[in-house]
């Protein structure tokens, strides 16, 4: 509790909380990945109306999603020209369109994480209320029809414990990993009315690495057998872990400490008790890969639309 009596998660329920006294003493903070800066760029006025942000791994994906919302919202650049806000910069791409920024944050942990230290001093800066973050991406199944959407209930690790822990001088710190189970409830929801595909909500797990972190046989190392492999994955099913993909933790983990409401919506493209490599089709992933940018994209127009019927 601060001397006013109000606890950290109560400061932050509208804004977005950073939590770094020696902010306090830059006069320019360089958002050095986004190519962006307080001394430079009135955040306010750029982003200060942002009340979704939706992040995913390809710039390529963040910059189709972006496209799509602005035809579901009716707010379509006449000419279909949606910046990169990001342009001075190939680490990261930022589009936006009325109250969503579309943000990619390449594979795994450390680039999220980046990305996201960047992203919630941005959205503070800019003096953003009642933001939410989705993040909409890819995963692998575990024992669900490729094409299947899991809604993330609770994000765990590779030793199914709901938590990311991060070395911070060179000591573990450990972070809870909870995720808004109104939100996450409002998306399975929202898919039920869609009606387009399977949504489930269930227990996503975070692995550090795409090839033996996520006991696959086909990297360019293994050092497991392959009834190794499936003893692993159906452990990770009975502790009901439904998909694994390389950012949901820390995503969990930044967002709960900055008092951002977020969810993560996963489509699996494949079922890894079935095997390990991506071998369907092009178009198919790429059909089961819009499947998390729909959903989103009818809650956000739904959330927006009950809004403009309260205002
Ligand atoms: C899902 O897909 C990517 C790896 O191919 C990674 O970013 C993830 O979480
Ligand atoms: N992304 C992952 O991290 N794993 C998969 O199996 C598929 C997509």
């Amino acid at each position: 509790m601060d001397p006013k009596g109000t606890d950290q998660t109560e400061a932050c329920s509208r804004h977005v909380c950073v939590n770094n006294p020696h902010l306090e003493l830059l006069t320019d903070d360089v958002l050095y990945h986004f190519d962006l800066a307080t001394g430079t760029h009135d955040l306010t006025a750029m982003f200060g109306d942002v009340k979704f942000v939706c992040v995913g791994g390809s710039a390529w994906r963040m910059k189709s999603f972006i496209e799509y919302i602005a035809a579901e919202l009716n707010m379509e650049d006449p000419e279909g020209h949606y910046p990169n806000l990001c342009a001075g910069t190939d680490r990261y791409a930022m589009y936006k369109v009325g109250p969503v920024l579309s943000v990619s944050h390449g594979i795994g942990v450390s680039s999220i994480s980046v990305m996201l230290n960047e992203l919630i001093k941005l959205l503070h800066y800019a003096h953003c209320t009642d933001v939410k973050v989705i993040r909409i991406g890819t995963s692998g199944g575990i024992g669900l029809e490729p094409g299947t959407v899991v809604i993330t209930k609770q994000a765990v690790d590779p030793t199914f414990r709901p938590q990311f822990e991060q070395l911070v001088l060179g000591k573990p710190v450990v972070r809870s990993t909870d995720l808004d189970q109104g939100l996450a409830e409002e998306l399975l929801q929202c898919n039920e009315e869609l009606s387009q595909f399977r949504a489930v909500m269930g227990i996503t797990m975070c692995a550090m690495d795409f090839y033996e972190g996520q006991a696959r046989l086909d990297g360019a190392f293994c050092s497991f057998t392959e009834k190794e492999k499936l003893e692993y994955l159906q452990k990770a099913h009975e502790a009901g872990v439904c998909n694994i993909e390389m950012e949901s933790t820390v995503f969990a983990a930044m967002c709960k400490l900055s008092g951002l409401q977020a969810a993560v919506v996963c489509v699996t493209l494949l079922d890894r008790l079935q095997g390990d490599q991506l071998s369907s089709s092009h178009e198919v992933l790429q059909q089961h890969s819009k499947r998390a940018q729909t959903l989103v994209g009818c809650y956000i127009k739904k959330q927006l639309k009950a809004k403009s019927g309260h205002d």
